[in-house]
C-alpha cells in the first residue's frame, strides 16, 4: 500500500513538472486532479508476462519414459524440444558459456553446486511446485550439499557409477581365473584388463567419472581436491589404459551388443543394456556389480537456468514431474532410483526389489556420497584424465 502510494506520488510530482514546463504565455494548465484523493484501492498487481508456449529441455539420454513429453504437451499445450547432453561437463561448458537456450538442465549435485554458486540457476518458486511435497525429505536433507535450503534443485533421479559385465563374455575371456572380489578390478588391475581386453573394455568419457572412481581404488578421497592425487590416479590408468577399447557415450548400446565386456558405467543404464540384451534375444547375462569397496553414487537435480526464457513453463514441468506416477514411470522404465517418496508404491515390486537400483542400506553405507571439486580442481583432473586417454 505504502509503496503504490509513493508510485502515485510519483507520477503525481512528474506531472506538475511537466505542467511548469509549458510555455510561459500560456495560461497555466489546471492543477492536476488531486490524486491523493483517488479511491484507496491498490493496483492491480502487474499481470505476468506472458510466456510463449515453449519449454527448453536439456537432460542426459535415456532418462526419461516414453511418452512421458508427449503426455505434457498435450495437457499443457506447451511444445518442448528436448536435447541431451551426454556428461557434466558437456552440460556445464553450456551454462558457462551463457545463453544456453534451455530453460530446465538436469546437472549432477557435483556440478550443480558449483552451478548454483556461480549464478547460473535461478532459486525456484516453490509456490507454483505443490508436488513438492511428495519428495523424500532424505533425499532433499542430502541434497543440500551442494543447494543450502533446496532452494533451486529438485531430484530427477539418483543412481551410482559402477561396473557392468556381460558375465558370461568375461568368464570365458578370463578362462581359469576367477571373477575378483573387488569389481573394480576388472577395469583396473593389468592382471585382468590384459585378459579382458579381448572381449572389450569400455570406460564412460568423463574425467569426473573416471578419476574419482580411480582414486578411490587406489585409497584416496573419490573427491580430492589435490592435483597430486590426480597424478597418481593417472598413474594407476597408465597401466591399463592399453586394455581400454572404448571412451563412450553410447553405453547401452555397447554393453547390449556385445562391443565391451566390462565397463565403468551408470547403474540403471547397465541395467537397461542388461534388458535390452534379453529383448535381443543374447543369452548373455549382463550385470551392473555392487563392488567390495563401493560405488560412486550421483544425485542428478532439475533447475532453471538463470536466463531461462520459460520459467513459468519450467516450473509447470517440474510440477508434472514431480507427480507420484510420472516419478514412479522414470523408476520403473529407466531403473533408476527416485526421490520421490509418493511414488514408491508405484514401482513395481522387480525394480524396487532389485538390489542394483535400491541398493541396500548395508550397500550404500559403503557407497562413495557424491562431493564437489574446486573449478581448479576439476581443470586439473580434466587434464590428468585427458593425458591418460591420449596415452601421455
Ligand atoms: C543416463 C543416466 C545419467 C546418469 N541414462 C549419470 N548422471
Amino acid at each position: 500500500m505504502k509503496l503504490s502510494n509513493k508510485v502515485i506520488g510519483a507520477f503525481a510530482l512528474s506531472a506538475i513538472m511537466l505542467a511548469a514546463c509549458g510555455k510561459k504565455e500560456e495560461a497555466p494548465a489546471p492543477a492536476p486532479a488531486p490524486v491523493a484523493a483517488a479511491p484507496a484501492a491498490a493496483p492491480a498487481p502487474p499481470p505476468e508476462p506472458e510466456e510463449e508456449k515453449v519449454l527448453n529441455i536439456y537432460n542426459w539420454p535415456d532418462y526419461i519414459p516414453e511418452g512421458m513429453i508427449a503426455a505434457f504437451e498435450k495437457e499443457s499445450g506447451i511444445k518442448v524440444n528436448y536435447d541431451t547432453f551426454e556428461t557434466n561437463e558437456a552440460l556445464h561448458a553450456k551454462l558457462v558459456a551463457g545463453n544456453s537456450g534451455y530453460d530446465i538442465v538436469v546437472p549432477g549435485t557435483v556440478f550443480a553446486k558449483p552451478q548454483i554458486e556461480g549464478g547460473l540457476m535461478q532459486p525456484l518458486d516453490k509456490s507454483k511446485i505443490p508436488n513438492l511435497a511428495n519428495l523424500d525429505p532424505a533425499i532433499l536433507k542430502t541434497l543440500t550439499k551442494a543447494d543450502p535450503d533446496n532452494k533451486h534443485l529438485v531430484p530427477w533421479a539418483w543412481g551410482f557409477t559402477t561396473v557392468g559385465i556381460n558375465k558370461t563374455k568375461a568368464e570365458k575371456a578370463l578362462g581359469k581365473m576367477p571373477m575378483p572380489e573387488n569389481a573394480w578390478d576388472l577395469v583396473f588391475d593389468p592382471k585382468y584388463t590384459s585378459k579382458l581386453k579381448s572381449c572389450g573394455i569400455a570406460y564412460l568419457d568423463s574425467p569426473t567419472e573416471i578419476i574419482p572412481v580411480a582414486l578411490h581404488y587406489i585409497g584416496k578421497d573419490a573427491y580430492s581436491n589435490d592435483p597430486a592425487d590426480y597424478a597418481a590416479a593417472a598413474e594407476m590408468l597408465a597401466k591399463v589404459r592399453k586394455d581400454v577399447r572404448l571412451f563412450s557415450s553410447t553405453m547401452i548400446d555397447d554393453i547390449s551388443s556385445g562391443k565391451a565386456c566390462v565397463a565403468i558405467g551408470w547403474s540403471g543404464d547397465i541395467n537397461i543394456a542388461a534388458e535390452r540384451a534379453k529383448e535381443n534375444k543374447s543369452k548373455d547375462v549382463i550385470e551392473a556389480m555392487l563392488p567390495s569397496t563401493g560405488a560412486l553414487i550421483f544425485f542428478d537435480t532439475m533447475g532453471i537456468t538463470k536466463d531461462a526464457k520459460h520459467p513459468k513453463n519450467a516450473h509447470a514441468f517440474i510440477d508434472f514431474y514431480l507427480r507420484a506416477e510420472n516419478a514412479a514411470a522414470m523408476a520403473n522404465e529407466m531403473t533408476y532410483p527416485t526421490g520421490n517418496l509418493a511414488a514408491m508404491d508405484k514401482i513395481k515390486p522387480e525394480i524396487a526389489g532389485n538390489k542394483t537400483i535400491f541398493v541396500e542400506s548395508a550397500y550404500l553405507e559403503k557407497m562413495i556420497p557424491p562431493g564437489s571439486f574446486t573449478n581448479e580442481a576439476r581443470e586439473a583432473m580434466a587434464n590428468a584424465y585427458n593425458g591418460f586417454k591420449k596415452g601421455k
